[in-house]
């Protein structure tokens, strides 16, 4: 199998630097591109080239295909790593780096529009035996059609955008009163966020929680799955903490729920590691939500209780690598906690700025994954989190001491940090018993 030579990672902070080390261990070469404000980046450092793609604002730079492309071209790179978020699931990108013989290393311009129409991702699902919740067959005609459809469903039903995503777009209606309003509403505001009116319903399922399954998939077909992570620990559609295993999890349901994750796999022929997320009733009935065609912020509790590098598997799949292993148990119980440049007593508002002192936890079981360092500026401009601190141990129980541990020796000075939030949460009976689901936010007193 012939890897890469050299590998462009179109991302910038601890992703950039996570893709950049592993390209290093596997002997690949690296370009970082980066922004005028982030010239002085450890990614910028660290790896072997690095092409100034424009200024800060991300539109003009993280967000350019043009000018990431050219800086492939001028690199001569043979692969293209997007890292999450900006050019991640641009079915666009995608398509252009095809066009130009660069490998994209993720998901076809295909797959991430199938995936992007949650309607017909879901209706690819249902065909491919993954449990959805019950709901309208495909977008809803009119508003009529959409009382007639709850009137089934029976409610509480939830509409949703078929162009939404990330909580943007979605209405839970009560009763049939107050459909017209959220028909009207949901419609406009689905209009204006994602140029695309169009609605499906589903039932409502009350207080679930978010779990997801690792799968990865390679291009003989074969897909396996690498277990669960629970992230029902969010606030307004931002994870906050990731753990595996769940502490829902049974042996019969993850069976189940790695099963339907890797149906989900084979039925778009999946290529590379990817996400299947589900919502979790308190049944332990659980239904398809959504397809994640990158690789995720949380990836890393998964690689701790795996032993597997996902960036390297990640790679090595999209060199034409086939999968042997799979299906793997988590042996041990890894929890991270995302530290975001944020003041959680200002309702969690951006905090940028220098970085004036730090110092970072060690130990048996703790890691960190980060771009930043005394000295370092946080700029407006770019997501809030700045660290991932990830740590490891036998049980649920030890793993959540170690963390209130390394919480304890983590100093970030000059900026606030949801630190102080994590140290609270590790401390609350609810969350140390694994009692909560994605509401526990809406009532956790900071
Ligand atoms: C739902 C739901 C309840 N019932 N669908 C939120 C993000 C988007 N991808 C789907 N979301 C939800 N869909 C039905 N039929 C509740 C949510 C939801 C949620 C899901 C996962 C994690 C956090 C959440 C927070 C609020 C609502």
């Amino acid at each position: 199998m012939a890897l890469f030579k050299k590998i462009l990672i179109a991302n910038r902070g601890e992703i950039a630097l996570r893709i950049i080390r592993t390209c290093k261990e596997m002997g690949i070469k690296t370009v970082a591109v980066y922004s005028t404000a982030d010239k002085d980046s450890l990614p910028v450092r660290f790896a072997d080239e690095a092409v100034c793609i424009g200024p800060a604002l991300s539109a003009k730079s993280y967000l350019s295909i043009p000018n990431i492309i050219a800086a492939a071209e001028i690199t001569n790179a043979d692969a293209i790593h997007p890292g999450f978020g900006f050019l991640s699931e641009n079915e666009k990108f995608s398509k252009v780096c095809e066009e130009h013989d660069i490998k994209f290393i993720g998901a076809t311009p295909e797959q991430i529009a199938g995936m992007g129409d949650k309607a017909s991702a879901k209706a690819t699902m249902i065909a491919a035996g993954v449990p959805c919740i019950p709901g309208s067959k495909g977008l809803l005609k009119d508003l009529p059609d959409a009382i007639k459809q709850a009137t089934k469903i029976k409610y509480p039903v939830i509409m949703k955008a078929t162009a939404g995503g990330g909580g943007k777009g979605m209405r839970v209606v009560w009763k049939e009163e107050d459909m017209e309003a959220a028909w009207d509403a949901t419609r406009a505001e689905s209009a204006a966020a994602f140029g695309n009116d169009g609605l499906y319903m589903e039932k409502f399922i009350e207080e679930p929680r978010h779990i997801e399954i690792q799968i990865a998939g390679d291009q003989f077909g074969n897909a396996c799955h690498l277990s669960e992570r629970d992230c029902s620990i969010q606030r307004r559609h931002q994870k906050l903490v990731e753990e595996t295993p769940s502490p829902f999890m049974t042996d019969r349901l993850r069976k189940k729920m790695g099963t339907a994750g890797i149906k989900a796999a084979k039925a778009v022929k999946y290529e590379g590691v990817g996400t299947v997320e589900f919502l979790v009733d308190k049944n332990r009935d659980f239904y398809f939500m959504e397809m994640n065609t990158r690789i995720q912020v949380e990836h890393t509790i998964t690689e701790e209780v795996t032993n597997y590098d996902l960036i390297k598997e990640q790679i090595k799949l999209a060199a034409g690598e086939k999968i042997t292993g799979g299906n793997l148990i988590p042996q041990m119980h890894a929890i991270q906690c995302r530290i975001n440049a944020e003041d959680p007593d200002n309702n969690f508002r951006p905090s940028p700025g220098k970085i004036t002192n730090y110092h970072a936890p060690g130990g048996h079981g703790v890691r960190i994954d980060t771009h930043v360092y005394a000295g370092y500026e946080i700029s407006p401009h770019y997501d809030s989190m700045i660290s991932k601190l990830i740590v490891r141990a036998q049980t649920r129980e030890e793993a959540i001491k170690k963390m209130k541990r390394a919480l304890d020796e983590y100093v970030i000075e000059g900026i606030k940090t949801t630190i102080p939030f994590h140290q609270k949460l590790m401390e609350d009976p609810k969350f140390i018993e694994g009692d909560f689901n994605t509401s526990f936010m809406e009532t956790f007193e900071y």
